[in-house]
């Protein structure tokens, strides 16, 4: 029995239900009550405070690279790794890509600023109920702002940061001209990690006006959908 840990907004969160979509695993859902996490009640489950993670049988594993990797190990149907050595290399640097500057860009432009922060604030309130919305806007706004000042995207002029995703959704695009998956010739890890980043971007409209401007990048997220669709987005 696989037990996900989860916040529902995250887009780490996202590229794990996909890969357990894609491999077939049933699980079920437990919703991380943030103001919990402080105190520890999490502690068994993720030693550092965040998530996903998953308990599969007692055996408890976070960080959706490694998740990935575990399922992959326990469960080789269906694997998200490519077969080939190089291109298993490729798609974990395309992961990395995903998870430690796609994930940057999202955070800052759709919880950083406040026009696109409105239409995700719902999300975050389901998890969040005994926040009063105001409260929470803010707290968002503050607390994402430091981190990517602190991180340093968030130092950039707005201008720049647009740019900046302009310049990735092209570079999404050039990867995928001729075809149908970023590494090799089927599905792999790469594709649930960057569609899972690239659905949180999308809530911002800087983002969405990028993705009409590319020609392969729909088509691809339609693709990787059918195949390992996420359940919560459905
Ligand atoms: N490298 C981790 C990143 C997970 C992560 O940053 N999760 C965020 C939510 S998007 C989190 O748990 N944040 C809570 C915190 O930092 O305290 C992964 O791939 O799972």
């Amino acid at each position: 029995m696989i037990t996900l840990y989860q916040f529902a907004t995250s887009p780490f969160t996202e590229k794990v239900r996909r890969a357990l979509a894609y491999k077939q695993l049933p699980y079920t859902v437990h919703e991380v009550e943030r103001a919990a996490v402080p105190a520890g009640k999490y502690a068994a489950i993720s030693a550092t405070g965040k998530f996903p993670a998953i308990d599969h049988d007692g055996t408890v594993v976070w960080d959706s690279t490694d998740i990935l990797d575990y399922l992959d190990k326990v469960f080789p149907e269906r694997p998200v790794a490519p077969d080939q050595s190089r291109d298993a290399a490729l798609a974990h640097a395309i992961e990395e890509w995903a998870d430690e500057s796609l994930y940057f860009y999202e955070m800052t432009i759709r919880l950083a600023w406040p026009h696109n922060l409105d239409g995700a604030l719902e999300e975050f309130a389901a998890s969040m109920s005994h926040v009063p919305r105001d409260q929470l806007r803010g707290m968002i706004l503050e607390g994402v702002k430091a981190l990517t000042t602190t991180q340093g995207i968030g130092r950039k002029p707005v201008e720049q940061i647009i740019a900046d995703v302009e310049r990735q959704f092209q570079a999404l695009d050039r990867m995928l001209d001729g075809r149908d998956w970023l590494v090799g010739e089927r599905l792999s890890r790469a594709e649930l990690s960057v569609i899972a980043q690239v659905n949180a971007l999308l809530y911002a409209q800087e983002a969405r006006a990028a993705l009409d401007r590319t020609r392969n990048v729909k088509a691809w997220m339609t693709r990787v959908d059918a195949m390992a669709p996420d359940a919560q987005r459905q």
